[in-house]
């Protein structure tokens, strides 16, 4: 017989190579697409094609011949499966039935085919006309005492065109209400930045990764969630620039990669050491780390050395002498104990970032997933700051966008705080008064739901109630309102749990052609360093029962506001007619839009701090000061651990590709609890044994999750992880960054419980 695997051993290979190319071809043939699947790859991220559905890592277009990762691949391959969601699927299984379903289950049956509407007599979802459908959403919009009731989610799938018109209709409707999954994701990068460098977004693109002398890789995991970023990282790494990364796992792909891509090293089993720097920091200890950089360059600074760029600091920023002072409270005990680091190795980090002469800093859901997540950032430009590194080749902030689309999104309309100046816009482009008051993000939401003002919530795109904090709470918010509805690709958990009415809407998806009574149209994406460019599918839609998302949101507006000043018909065929209204709303950033797309490779937006602008209120960039080490609230339980809850290499956010993760070697499981060796001893715990996970909190709600098996795992001390979105219940709603509202998914306290302790 044979003998059966271990479900964890160690990955010993290094990261991409071989192990990628199987894999991409595993789930060509796990989908049935293998030809399609292979054909639509070729058309992706090529000019004239399609843009990949999954990260928002930018691509350097026309430079290499496929610009696909093996992550890009699950995505392209769960979105062209042949398998399919029909009527008859609904009505063999019930939405209790559903619910008793893993999300891997439910997105393994394929492509929603037609639209449904929830029928409570039998606990059936039930086929309805697509005219019914937005009927039934105007009926109730209608009917609602006041437009702030509605909550509008979106998911950064959606496209530059739909998001804009939906950012129209529902500022027509009169709110502001904006939950959106950069709520949950970058919102710290948005919110942050703006007082710091006068824009929330990135201020590098990718042939600055040519010219840096030093990149620092904080709190992501570059291999799994921005594959294509190793390319850069691997070919700056082979000209000897040090890269340094700040993680409390050792990540497989940030120690050794193989380019799957370069022939030489796929032949000869070669790789590529990635991180010459491995800084093992303790969850949330990051404010600490870069305080420490800072203290050492404070400290050479007096002793005469040339460390800080002064002319720069002079002239571009303010705030300096209170930095220093922030810098001088901090001591060396209180820096090492926060960060879980040797006062060593924080110096070796200080001495990477003095000697380059431009440095990048990147960063992800390690650094903004945290109570002051958004202050954090304005640490990391602090630190740039101090040696000038904006506004000159191979330096700049760079975080890493998630969602293909979510930068985007969000620079189009989809924002629960607009400016004024973008509302004014709107007034004068399309005739209508927009609301002025701030809407909810999505925390506000769902306490707006379990308050129950909140009646109706639409979901473009997404999966709401398991991407959310407090899932127990979450699925009691969503089931008080009168109607939720989910305009998708896949059925997924947000359908389940649902409110009195429930919709779900298919959409053609970003691969597939769309044709309208004008002709094809094609769409736009921004990605993660602000480069707006085409996208064009090249597949058949799964259904011909399939609308675009353009025109769900046309129609819902038609159904909604029979009045409206917006010609909504004219825009669900031709979409250069919105292209132009965008530009006539940001006149300042997409001027000519309809002209400048039509170049092969886009156009890049606008980055003030790219040319030493700063446009914030004193026009300078600021220092801006976080006292203390931490960035989290303290606890003062000897037993707590902090626990980050992170992406497995096969899931794309709540959708689960398999049960693997390869590179940190966990097979068909994902209910594991990754833990430090000592952590385990000390608790008298064993590797392999199951226990329980509880949150500490004092607000009087138990919040627990049952069944982790612990892996014995190079953890940094204290620091313990699992999966999203199987630990989202430990999330208490309260937990967010008060000034972004992202809910922190990092460094949440927990205990762990031996299983015959629960209940
Ligand atoms: N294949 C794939 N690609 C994706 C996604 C996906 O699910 N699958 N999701 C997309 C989306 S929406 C996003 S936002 C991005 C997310 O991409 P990432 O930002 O990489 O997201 P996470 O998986 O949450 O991983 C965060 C990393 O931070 C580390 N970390 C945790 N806590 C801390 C901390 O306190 N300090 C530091 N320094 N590090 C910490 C974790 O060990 C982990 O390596 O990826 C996008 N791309
Ligand atoms: N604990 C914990 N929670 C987290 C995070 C974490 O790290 N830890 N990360 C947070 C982050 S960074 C994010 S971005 C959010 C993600 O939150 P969401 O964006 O809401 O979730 P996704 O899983 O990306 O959404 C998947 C669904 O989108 C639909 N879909 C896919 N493609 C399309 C399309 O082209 N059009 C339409 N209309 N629908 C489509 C499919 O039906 C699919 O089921 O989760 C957040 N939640
Ligand atoms: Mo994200």
């Amino acid at each position: 017989m044979a003998e059966e695997k271990p479900r964890y051993r160690t990955y010993t290979s290094p990261a991409g190579g071989w192990g990628a190319a199987a894999a991409t071809a595993k789930v060509l043939m796990e989908q049935s697409v293998v030809t399609k699947g292979s054909r639509a790859l070729l058309a992706m991220n090529q000019p004239g094609g399609f843009k990949c559905p999954s990260c928002a890592f930018p691509d350097a277009t026309c430079t290499r011949k496929l610009e696909f990762c093996e992550n890009g691949a699950k995505a392209l391959a769960h979105e062209a499966t042949k398998f399919r969601v029909t009527r008859e699927f609904f009505a063999e299984h019930s939405v209790s039935a559903l619910m008793e379903q893993s999300d891997y289950w439910l997105e393994m049956q394929g492509r929603l085919t037609e639209p449904m509407r929830y029928d409570a007599a039998t606990d059936h979802y039930v086929p309805v006309s697509w005219d019914d459908a937005f009927a039934l959403i105007g009926q109730h919009l209608r009917a609602l005492d006041s437009p702030d009731r509605a909550e509008f989610y979106t998911s950064g799938r959606t496209a530059n065109e739909t998001a804009f018109l939906y950012a129209i209709f529902v500022r027509e409707f009169g709110t502001n209400n904006f939950p959106d999954c950069s709520n949950m994701c970058h919102e710290p990068t948005s919110r942050g930045l703006p007082p710091s460098i006068g824009i929330g977004k990135g201020t590098v693109v990718l042939d600055d990764f040519e010219h840096a002398e030093a990149i620092f890789l904080i709190g992501h995991n570059a291999g799994t969630n921005a594959p294509r970023m190793m390319t850069p990282l691997v070919e700056a790494r082979k000209r000897g620039v040090p890269i340094v990364a700040v993680n409390p796992m050792p990540e497989r792909a940030l120690v050794r990669f193989t380019e799957p891509q370069d022939i030489v090293q796929m032949a000869t089993f070669g790789s590529t050491e990635v991180t010459s720097e491995f800084v093992h920091i303790k969850i949330g200890g990051d404010l600490a780390l870069i305080k420490g950089m800072m203290k050492v360059m404070f400290e050479r600074d007096a002793a005469g050395e040339a460390v800080f760029d002064h002319g720069f600091i002079a002239e571009h920023t303010d705030g300096f002498p209170a930095l220093k002072a922030d810098i001088a409270a901090q001591d060396w005990p209180a820096i090492v104990a926060a960060s879980g680091l040797d006062e060593a190795q924080i110096r070796r980090c200080a001495d990477i970032y003095i000697r380059s002469n431009a440095t990048i800093i990147c960063y992800g859901m390690g650094v903004t997933q945290h109570q002051q997540g958004s202050q954090l950032v304005q640490q990391i430009a602090n630190l740039l700051l101090l040696r000038g590194n904006f506004g000159k080749p191979g330096a700049g902030i760079s975080p890493i966008r998630g969602h293909s689309n979510v930068q985007g999104d969000r620079t189009v309309g989809i924002d629960e705080k607009p400016s004024q100046a973008y509302l004014d816009r709107v007034r004068e482009v399309f005739g209508f008064e927009p609301p002025r008051e701030d809407g909810h993000h999505t925390v506000e939401s769902i306490e707006a739901m379990l308050d129950g003002s909140a009646k109706v919530f639409i979901g473009l795109g997404g999966n709401f109630v398991r991407a959310v904090p407090d899932t127990d709470r979450s699925y009691d918010a969503m089931r008080k309102l009168d109607l939720t509805v989910g305009i998708a690709t896949k059925l997924n958990r947000g359908h389940l749990v649902h409110g009195k009415d429930a919709l779900i809407l298919p959409v053609i998806a970003r691969s597939e052609r769309i044709e309208t009574a004008a002709g094809e149209q094609f769409v736009t994406i921004e990605d993660s360093m602000s480069n707006v460019t085409a996208s064009r599918g090249v597949l058949d839609p799964p259904s011909e029962h399939l609308l675009t998302e353009t025109e769900i949101v046309c129609r819902m507006a038609m159904a909604t506001l029979p009045d409206s000043k917006v010609d909504w018909a004219r825009y669900i065929d031709d979409y250069s007619l919105i292209r132009d209204k965008i530009a006539a709303v940001y006149p300042a950033i997409y001027e000519d839009f309809s002209e400048r797309i039509k170049a092969p490779s886009g156009f890049h937006l606008d980055i003030p701090p790219r040319r030493r602008a700063w446009a914030t209120p004193n026009g300078k960039a600021n220092f801006l000061i976080l006292p203390g080490l931490a960035v989290n609230a303290s606890v003062a339980d000897p037993a707590m651990l902090r626990l980050a809850t992170v992406r497995s290499h096969d899931q794309f956010n709540t959708t689960i590709y398999s049960y693997n993760d390869r590179y940190r070697g966990v097979y068909n499981d994902r209910m594991v609890l990754f833990m430090n060796a000592d952590d385990i001893a000390d608790r008298k715990l064993t590797a392999g044994t199951k226990v329980a996970l509880e949150t500490i909190t004092d607000d009087g709600v138990r919040r627990g999750v049952e069944g982790l098996t612990i892996i014995d795992y190079p953890m940094s001390r204290g620091s313990v992880a699992g999966y999203y979105p199987e630990l989202n219940p430990l999330l208490p709603l309260a937990f967010y960054d008060k000034v972004s509202g992202c809910p922190a998914a990092k460094a949440i306290p927990v205990r762990v419980l031996a299983v015959a302790a629960v209940d």
